[in-house]
């Protein structure tokens, strides 16, 4: 990975931008370029959606042609991944040797398709994923994950910061999109696990709201394990001492418990199956982190 500290700065980055898609998102993304100044052409494919922007300065485009062609550099920010070539398809010998920023959620293998598509027809393609809502574009709170292109992504720097904290992640396209796409997993099973946890107190009467109060100070505290985590699993070694052992990490009593109260177990009983995996192929001495062997590995049993 590459940092911004790390990058080639471009001292004179290309001032016209065309930002295609004015949802939420692409709405905050070119505000945010008329903020910092640029010149932007904007296209959405229901019109009316640009009105506010104009009043900022925006130029508004009748078409996607018109608008790939105002400008050396297009930004895509549309729903998934079929918009994109809903959109673009149709215009491509207009989009050859400009420069397309896609930042719309797709998965890996879509950006990598994207970018192959691209350089099919004389795009420079820089894949980005948003690790941010509207609200905190602008904000240096807010990150966006570069991959593709690193000529576009040291051309573009001094636009792109003005969105967010930048990071390039290297020249396979897919690759921010997987970065993005892992953190959000961590955090769609957080909320899972909390929302279960609700579930099995709401069955004793407890408010989510009271329980939202204890969660989140023990989850904010346990995230300091991470680290820890991470160290073991880039060692390799899940016999060091001082762990957290699998055969202690028996969460049986746990999947008990919510059935017990009528509360489905589902994502307390998929960890417990990643240890009992773990346990079963012989390694319940060892530490937790080792379920990370399973899930890495695609199969049901360590290696
Ligand atoms: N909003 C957020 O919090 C998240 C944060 C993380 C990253 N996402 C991704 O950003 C992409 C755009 O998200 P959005 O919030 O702007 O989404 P919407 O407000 O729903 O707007 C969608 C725009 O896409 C246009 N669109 C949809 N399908 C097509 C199509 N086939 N051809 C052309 N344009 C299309 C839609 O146009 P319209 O419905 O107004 O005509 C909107 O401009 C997205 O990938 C998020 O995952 C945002």
């Amino acid at each position: 990975m590459i940092g911004v500290a790390e990058t080639n700065r471009n001292p004179n980055p290309p001032t016209d931008i065309t930002l295609l898609g004015l949802g939420a998102m692409g709405g905050a993304l070119a505000a945010a370029l008329l903020d910092a100044g640029h010149s932007v052409t904007v296209w959405n494919r229901t019109p009316g959606r640009d009105t506010d922007l104009v009043a900022r300065g925006a130029r508004t485009a009748g078409s996607a042609r018109e608008a790939v062609s105002a400008s050396p550099v297009v930004v895509a920010c549309l729903l998934k991944h079929d918009s994109v070539h809903e959109t673009l398809d149709p215009v491509v010998d207009a989009l050859r040797g400009r420069t397309l920023v896609n930042v719309t959620t797709t998965t890996p293998n879509e950006a990598r398709e994207l970018a192959s598509w691209a350089a099919d027809h004389g795009v420079d393609y820089l894949d980005g994923a948003i690790m941010a809502v509207p609200a905190m574009i602008s904000s240096r709170a807010g990150q966006i994950f570069y991959s593709g292109s690193r000529t576009a992504y040291d051309a573009l720097l001094p636009i792109i910061e003005t969105w967010a904290t930048s990071e390039f992640h290297g020249e396979d396209a897919g690759r921010a999109s997987l970065v993005d796409l892992a953190m959000l997993s961590g955090m769609y099973q957080m909320f899972a696990g909390f929302l279960h946890g609700a579930a099995m107190v709401g069955s004793v009467g407890m408010s989510a709201a009271d329980f939202a109060a204890r969660q989140a100070p023990f989850l904010a505290a346990m995230t300091g394990e991470l680290a820890g985590f991470a160290d073991v699993v880039d060692g390799g070694d899940y016999t060091v001492p001082n762990q957290q052992s699998l055969d202690f990490s028996d969460l049986s009593h746990i999947v008990r418990a919510s059935q017990d109260q009528g509360v489905d177990p589902a994502p307390i009983a998929a960890v417990q199956a990643l240890i009992d995996r773990q346990v079963a192929a012989g390694h319940g001495s060892e530490g937790f982190a080792r379920v990370y062997e399973s899930l890495r590995a695609g199969e049901l049993v360590g290696r």
